[in-house]
């Protein structure tokens, strides 16, 4: 299974950073942790939900402070995604997490781009960068990100929308998605993680997003699966991170089987795979083991992780 060709669109950068690579960022940038050991860090990986999580995630990025760090991190990243059968990497990054603790932005994208230009060469993995604004900040904090990166002329794939969902719906964003689209980037948003089908109807008709970042909760509402399916909208699954988080009670009662068997084109992948449990390879074991899923579903799973990316038709075509 592990080798079939996978794409993962679904992963933040700072996500990936293990618990003993905090602890040696936060050595080398002599930056005081309020754990003393990986131990006492590790016991804290129980969540009530999303912004317990969040809280956690946010504190431990502050160790990044150069963009060896970055280049470091996602390096670390490529590497073991190489391992678990991942060919081509589309991850996020959030620069408003680094902008607001002081990191420059060119510190933070020169240090993931000079990884992820690597990628092919050490990897033989292709991959892009999507910087993801975080919606608990304002829209002109956004728009500011998105008119830096365009400034630095940083090649990006596009834009995603992360963060604390419930209470910042995407309406909030439809500027500063006009303006991605106008120039010419690529649109994702997280949408239906804990927040309510709703979101997902508004990330579709109001930013124009491409996919949507896991989605699970469109079970909700049976006119949006119609949508969704109809228009064949790829929705990128985290079951471990659904389970992490309490956006679903077990893994053995995931809606992925639902909405594979609903025709729904969704994908498997890994969210932030240092907190929630594991990779890629990790997500498709464990959801292989407690849901009914056969061959046929998983290589479905991982057709569509292809499919749905935003990789050129030769890459797609070298892949599927
Ligand atoms: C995230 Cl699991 C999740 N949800 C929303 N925003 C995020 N940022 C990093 N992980
Ligand atoms: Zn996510």
């Amino acid at each position: 299974m592990t080798h079939l060709p996978v794409a993962e669109l679904h992963l933040h950068l700072e996500g990936t950073l293990e618990p003993e690579t905090i602890f040696e960022l936060a050595e080398r940038n002599k930056i005081t942790l309020p754990y003393s050991d990986v131990d006492e860090l590790k016991a804290l990986f129980e969540f009530a939900d999303l912004q317990a999580f969040l809280d956690l995630y946010y504190a431990n990025m502050s160790t990044l402070r150069t963009a060896a760090d970055f280049a470091e991190m996602t390096d670390a990243y490529l590497t073991r995604a190489a391992i678990a059968g991942v060919r081509h990497a589309e991850v996020f990054i959030d620069p408003q997490a680094h902008l607001l603790r002081g990191i420059a932005l060119e510190e933070v994208l020169e240090g993931v781009t000079s990884a992820l230009d690597a990628s092919v060469a050490n990897h033989g993995m292709s991959s892009g960068l999507i910087v993801s604004m975080l919606r608990d900040q304002s829209a002109e904090s956004a728009m500011n990100v998105l008119d830096g990166v365009i400034a630095l002329g940083t090649p990006i794939l596009g834009i995603g929308l992360d963060s604390a969902e419930v209470g910042h719906p995407p309406s909030k964003f439809v500027e500063v998605y006009a303006k991605a689209r106008a120039e010419g980037l690529h649109l994702v948003a997280h949408a239906g993680e804990e927040g309510p089908p709703e979101y997902i109807w508004e990330a579709l008709d109001l930013l124009g997003v491409e996919r949507i970042d896991h989605g699970i909760r469109c079970m909700e509402d049976e006119r949006l699966v119609e949508r969704l399916t109809a228009e064949r909208v790829p929705l990128t699954v985290c079951p471990l991170s659904n389970v992490s988080l309490k956006a679903i009670g077990r893994l053995s009662d995931h809606p992925l089987e639902s909405m594979l068997r609903r025709g729904l084109n969704v994908s498997v992948h890994s969210d932030d795979p240092s907190y929630f449990g594991g990779y890629i390879d990790d997500n498709f074991r464990e959801v292989s083991d407690a849901l009914d899923l056969d061959v046929d579903d998983l290589v479905t799973l991982a057709r569509n992780s292809v499919t749905s990316s935003f990789a050129d038709d030769v890459r797609k075509a070298e892949l599927l």
